[in-house]
């Protein structure tokens, strides 16, 4: 073993022991909890459940997947337990929408039965494949538990519902070589069809810890052959889950591309999904289809650096374009931040964010995201705020709509950066320690301002969601942290030794790249009971956020904008709504 093969390991070493804080129920190499997974539910505790996200009416779900637009409906595919509320025994459950917010459950569309996939049924994706209709493409695991692709197809294509689905016999279409890792090979993407008649998709991977998006070939959507070289890998990532490849427009910023675009005018996203950490990053790049190789911008960090989606709790992300409306949509999954115990006395675990669309900002650097239009049908009571000055100290209290479930839109005013503290450098990718060692109280220059969701009114309990603005003394720009800080957002003690006995309480931030030119700052949130979903400049840096108050529940829960900063800031507009729940999803026999 070399010197850098030794620092390899200490590396994977301290990320395996980080990734056993981000994460708990599943971990890092999907081992499960034997004696849980198959325990079924006595009842369901609502106490945290959500009022507008996507969730069953019980158990464990994981990844979305297959996520397409079909005959007028909307199909949600995801990973779910039917037997308990941990991680295990995993099928495709399967749910259809018109309008991405009320959702009718239907039966599972496949699970464990042929000799290809008994050892399991993981994610994939679906490609609607002219001629056929749409193709899922999974992984499926054998008795032995080896990775590998399968393919599904609807028994009857013309149903817009999708309910039957037929595993041919012909599977699977992609096992792993001797130079692959056998246990480390899934999640295949939609497919898109070339000029050069082939039709292409990635699979995820990794090798001596450097992670792989493998590319495969067919003409015919049966027979896949493996391209001589990845489209892409990176050294020291460890294993490439939910790989996410699509084409952006360089000139329009308001419409998504299907996979199959071909112009001159577009650059490529990669995501992927680090199994070793639990976050996910992407780069922007090229992408040659010739030689089907794929190269991020030089200013696209490609590693533990780089852009996330989303730099909350957010995982195995999955986009879709809808053909209905020209947009691409993102749907992630946000686990549960509480105990293994917690989820098995809740009987339930895990919950869909809601979808977002997603377009390359105007700087070209970076991608913004958005809640779906459609959301907005839930919004009921109405309130406004304009033109407030909040002093240091301040808090007002947003009164006359439900602060446990609502969607709030509030922009600020900063104005003068002068009193602006300078930006420490060595916090540059270290967003989460700058938000843990300041918090929302610590005074400072320009913030920490902000919202304060889910509080009780003395504050015993509180989830702030805040921006605290630097001098960056490199760049003469500022520096704008954003954080959702869940250490104050509940009572409840943490307990047991181990991580995944404890309550994960993060600090989770990231920078917002804006240039407070105009002296404004926004940031939406939405609020439902134990999730705090929350967008930074209007989509720049979004952060999820998991949380469980005790005493800050449904109609006790109270929502506030606040200023810890010397400078005044003015809340310029501030317009917020209680949400209503969509129709109950019916059960589908889940
Ligand atoms: N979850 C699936 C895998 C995927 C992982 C199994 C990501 O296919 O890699 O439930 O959360």
């Amino acid at each position: 073993m070399g010197v850098s093969d030794v620092v390899t390991v200490l590396l994977l070493l301290v990320l395996i022991n980080l990734s056993n804080h981000n994460i708990k129920g599943i971990d890092a190499f999907h081992r499960i909890y034997e004696k849980l997974q198959s325990q079924s539910v006595e009842s369901v505790n609502h106490l945290h459940r959500t009022g507008f996200h996507f969730q069953p009416p019980k158990h464990w779900i994981n990844d979305p997947n297959g996520p397409v637009y079909y005959k007028g409906f909307y199909h949600l595919f995801y990973q779910y337990n039917p037997q308990g509320a941990v991680w295990g025994n995993i099928v495709w459950a399967h749910s259809v929408s018109k309008d991405l917010v009320n959702w009718e459950a239907l039966e599972p569309a496949i699970y464990p039965s042929k000799w290809f996939d008994i050892g399991g049924t993981w994610s994939g994706s679906i490609t609607i494949v002219p001629g056929k209709g749409p193709v899922i493409l999974y992984t499926s695991l054998n008795q032995n538990k080896t990775q590998m692709q399968s393919y599904a197809i609807p028994q009857d294509p013309s149903d817009p519902y999708l309910r039957k689905w037929i595993k041919p016999d012909d599977n699977p279409i992609a096992v792993p070589d001797w130079t692959m890792n056998g246990s480390e090979f899934r999640d295949p993407t939609t497919a898109w069809f070339s000029k050069d008649g082939h039709w292409r998709t990635l699979v995820g991977s990794v090798r001596k810890h450097r992670g792989i998006a493998y590319i495969y070939r067919s003409r015919d959507f049966k027979h896949w052959v493996k391209a001589k070289h990845p489209v892409h890998s990176k050294e020291r990532t460890g294993m490439w889950e939910c790989p996410d490849f699509f084409p952006v427009s360089l000139t329009d910023f308001n419409n998504g591309l299907d996979l199959d675009y071909v112009g001159p005018n577009t650059k490529h996203v990669l995501k992927v999904s680090l199994d070793l950490t639990r976050y996910e990053y992407y780069t922007l790049g090229k992408y040659d289809s010739k030689k089907d190789r794929y190269v991020p911008d030089g200013d696209s960090p490609d590693g533990w650096d780089g852009l996330r989606f989303d730099y909350g709790n957010f995982y195995a992300s999955k986009t879709f374009f809808d053909y209905k409306k020209n947009r691409r949509i993102l749907w992630g999954w946000a686990n549960e931040s509480d105990t293994v115990d917690d989820d098995r006395l809740k009987g339930w675990a895990g919950l869909q964010v809601i979808p977002r669309t997603v377009l390359l900002d105007s700087s070209k650097k970076q991608l913004v995201f958005w809640p779906i239009e459609e959301i907005e049908s839930l919004r009921s009571n109405y309130v406004r705020m304009n033109n407030h000055d909040i002093k240091m100290g301040q808090r007002l209290e947003v009164k006359g709509i439900t602060p446990a479930k609502a969607d709030v839109e509030v922009t600020f005013y900063v104005g003068s950066l002068e009193k602006a503290e300078t930006f420490d450098p060595s916090f540059t990718f270290k967003p989460f320690d700058l938000c843990k060692l300041k918090g929302s109280n610590v005074t400072g220059g320009v913030g920490p301002f902000g919202l304060i969701t889910l509080a009780t009114p003395d504050l015993e309990e509180y989830t702030p969601v805040f921006f605290r603005v630097f001098k960056d003394t490199s760049t003469h720009k500022p520096k704008v942290l954003m954080c959702s800080d869940a250490r104050p957002s509940t009572l409840k003690q943490d307990q047991g030794p181990s991580p995944k006995e404890k309550m994960y309480k993060p600090s989770f931030a990231g920078f917002v790249d804006v240039d407070l030119s105009d002296g404004r700052i926004s940031l939406r949130s939405l609020i439902d009971h134990s999730v705090v979903e929350n967008f930074g400049a209007l989509g720049k840096t979004v952060i999820t956020s998991r949380v469980y108050p005790v005493k800050a529940v449904k109609e006790n829960a109270h929502l506030y904008v606040f200023n810890n900063g010397t400078q005044t800031v003015n809340v310029e507009s501030l317009n917020a709504w209680s949400m209503d729940s969509p129709s109950q999803m019916n059960d589908g026999g889940l």
